[in-house]
Order: structure tokens, then C-alpha cells, then sequence
């Protein structure tokens, strides 16, 4: 199923085309390239489940309405019957749109709770000696209700720390896993479930230098087995958000604040058609949105004046941004690049001239950023060279990460 929906993508992809794949572009049909977990799987859905069925659809109603034209018009028919009412077409025509609804239903459920919910994963990183095969893994979720319970909520990696940088994934927005995904109850064994330690225990010792990454949590995200046991199982466990954005709309453009920076904040507004390029022109602003590639990002949302909507296809999100009210969202960028989105609720005369640009970058250029707006703002720096090495590891950044 999840190889179906993934080659389903995947010829949405291609419709796109990949030009330029980081915004709409003139010509081209299909949706601009998923570049999150979340919009990958709502790709997923819509080229696999949702467009055979309407296509489906679409050609059997056309087919019994050129069945009607040739086959009961009035010359080739000139005495039609007088019966009406069906028993069995009437029960069929109720029954077989109920089914449908139904097998739309099910599966967008649990794509729509993992939209709506912020994940909560968690993140332990131990380098192997060569010799210890238990690993442990701190179950403390600030709710018990939310411990790890199960062994599919927890995922471990094995990477390698000295491996040479992955190639970036330039086709798609891949998975950014932090190295090779181990199975349970093959590769290892999981003991402790729901209590406050998990251990994880290897039935052979992973080699001196790799690092044994455990990631646990409930904010599963991607397909799962069919039934449990058809296809690949391709969800990864999302960790926390490692940064909030606050993107607040006005007539006309947005402000971004980053609270967990000294809550600096700055204005967004579209570069007039002399300061760009007529690609650009409606998608280009002065001061783009930054954040790092990899990590969770929480998006929260407000308005000063009048209802705006803060979207962003690449990313799968739309979100409004409602005065006086907060809503949050979040995504996970999983490639690097400028990405641009509009402003999507109709907002009054200007709401056109509204773009979003965010930028997706490394954790050292993302921090370099910070320190350079902190100091705009008065503050001083927050991440020296030293840290950026830590806080790249700590916040599992990608093994792979340019
Ligand atoms: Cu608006």
C-alpha cells in the first residue's frame, strides 16, 4: 500500500514537473514537490486514493450518460417504459456511495490527527564501545498517559559517526532518517515498555564509534502496514519541536517573532515588481522566514486586523491566522531551499500582494542567522562555534545534513 501510494507521488511529481519545484509555476499541473513527512503523505492520498476515485467516478457517469444519448434517445427508442422505482438500483445506488465515503474516510483519520497534533518524540544518542549491548531509553513524557507503550513507538537508528555526508536528496524530499533503521525483535529487543526506562537490547554489539539513536514517541508519522502486515512500515517517530514561529498577518504581509531567541521579530513584505524578477514578482519578500532543515518546527499563527491564512504547499500546511485567537501547526522541512507560499484567505483588496518565503537551511547558517538578528535587535549572541557542533548533535540534526 505504501509503495502504491509513494509511486502514486511520484507520478504526481512528475506532472509537477521539476523546474522549479519549490513554487506554483505557469504550465504545469499536479502539486509542487512534498518537502515534509506529512505532505508526502497527503500526496500520497490524493494521487492514491482520492483522484482514481474521482476519476473513476467521473468516467462511469460519463459512460451512462453517452449510454442514455445513443441507446434510449427518441428515434432508436420512440415508446419508453412507464415502470418506476428499483428495489435493487435503488439499494445499490445508496450503498455503493456509502462504501466509497467510507474507504475516503478511514484512511484520512489518522493523517488528519497527525496534521492537528504537535509531535511529541524524543531523542537518545549513545556511542557504542563494541562491548554493551543494553541501551536505555528515558520514558519521562510530562504526561504518563503519554509514555511510550508500544514497540512501534520507538525507533532506533544505527550511524555511523564518522560517515562521509549522505548525498542530499535532489529528486525528492526523502526521509531524513539519522542513519540506518533497526528492527524490532530482530536486530533488537525491547524491554520496559510504559515504564519510566525502555531498554533496548542488541543481540550483537553495534561496532565501537556508531552511535545507537533512539527515538521514541507517539506522533507516528507515515503509512504503516496494511493490516499489519502488507507492505513496507514506513512511519517514523517525530520528535518535538525544537523551534517556535509566531507569523502574524496584516494588511499587507506578515510578521515572524522567534520566542525561543530573545523574541526578535521582523516584517515580511512583497518586493515591489522593479526589485525582482517577473518569476518572483507576487512570490518574493524582503525578509524571508528561516529555519533549520530537520528539525520540528511549531508554527503559530495570528492576525492584527482581518482574517489571513499563512500556507505553504511544499510543507502541506494551511493555517489560519485569526485576530485575537492563536492556532498552531507545525511542519518538519526535510530539504533545503527557499520555499514560497501566499497568503490564502481572502483578506480584502491587497491579498494578493501578501507572499510567504521561508527559508530552509543547516543548522549552523540557521544559527549564524539568529546571531545576526539578535544583534539587530540589541542582544547579543546566542550560539558561539562550539555550540553549534552540540546543539547540531543534540537536536538530531540529519547524520546526513549538509
Ligand atoms: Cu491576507
Amino acid at each position: 500500500m505504501k509503495k502504491y501510494l509513494a509511486a502514486m507521488a511520484a507520478v504526481g511529481a512528475t506532472l509537477a514537473g521539476d523546474a522549479v519545484a519549490q513554487r506554483p509555476v505557469d504550465g504545469h499541473i499536479g502539486m509542487v514537490e512534498a518537502c515534509a513527512p506529512i505532505a508526502a503523505e497527503v500526496h500520497g492520498f490524493h494521487y492514491g486514493v482520492l483522484l482514481p476515485i474521482i476519476s473513476g467516478i467521473s468516467f462511469l457517469v460519463l459512460g451512462l450518460l453517452l449510454w442514455v444519448i445513443v441507446r434510449y434517445n427518441s428515434k432508436v427508442n420512440p415508446t419508453p417504459r412507464k415502470f418506476s422505482h428499483n428495489t435493487m438500483v435503488e439499494v445499490l445506488w445508496t450503498g455503493i456511495p456509502i462504501l466509497i465515503l467510507l474507504a475516503i474516510a478511514l484512511p484520512s483519520f489518522e493523517l488528519l490527527y497527525s496534521e492537528d497534533v504537535i509531535p511529541d518524540g524524543k531523542q537518545t544518542v549513545a556511542t557504542a564501545d563494541g562491548a554493551t549491548t543494553d541501551f536505555v531509553f528515558q520514558n519521562n513524557f510530562q504526561e504518563e498517559r503519554r509514555r511510550v507503550t508500544r514497540s512501534e513507538q520507538l525507533h532506533v537508528f544505527l550511524a555511523s559517526a564518522n560517515a562521509a555526508p549522505q548525498a542530499p536528496a535532489s529528486e525528492s524530499c526523502a526521509h531524513n532518517r539519522p542513519g540506518k533503521l533497526l528492527r524490532a525483535g530482530t536486530d533488537y529487543t525491547v524491554t520496559g515498555l510504559g515504564k519510566p526506562e525502555i531498554h533496548v537490547k542488541f543481540s550483537t554489539p553495534p561496532a565501537a564509534g556508531e552511535e545507537v539513536v533512539m527515538r521514541g514517541g507517539r506522533s507516528l508519522v507515515g503509512k504503516g502496514k496494511l493490516f499489519g502486515i502488507f507492505g513496507k512500515d514506513d512511519r517514523e517517530v517525530v520528535l518535538a519541536p525544537t523551534i517556535t514561529v509566531k507569523a502574524t498577518g496584516f494588511q499587507w504581509g506578515w510578521i515572524y517573532s522567534y520566542p525561543d531567541f530573545g523574541d526578535f521579530e521582523f516584517t515580511s513584505n512583497i518586493l515591489p515588481a522593479d526589485k525582482t524578477t517577473p518569476d518572483l514578482y507576487h512570490w518574493e519578500v524582503d525578509n524571508h522566514m528561516v529555519v533549520p532543515v530537520g528539525e520540528t518546527i511549531r508554527v503559530t499563527t495570528t492576525s492584527r486586523d482581518v482574517i489571513h491564512s499563512w500556507a505553504m504547499p511544499n510543507f502541506a500546511i494551511k493555517i489560519d491566522a485569526v485576530p485575537g485567537r492563536i492556532n498552531e501547526t507545525w511542519f518538519k522541512a526535510e530539504k533545503e531551499g527557499t520555499y514560497y507560499g501566499q497568503c490564502s484567505e481572502l483578506c480584502g483588496e491587497k491579498h494578493a500582494f501578501m507572499p510567504i518565503a521561508v527559508d530552509v537551511v543547516s543548522r549552523p547558517e540557521f544559527e549564524a542567522w539568529v546571531n545576526k538578528q539578535r544583534a539587530m535587535a540589541g542582544l547579543s549572541p546566542m550560539f558561539g562555534a562550539k555550540k553549534v557542533k552540540l546543539a547540531a548533535g543534540v537536536q538530531g540534526a540529519p547524520a546526513g545534513g549538509k
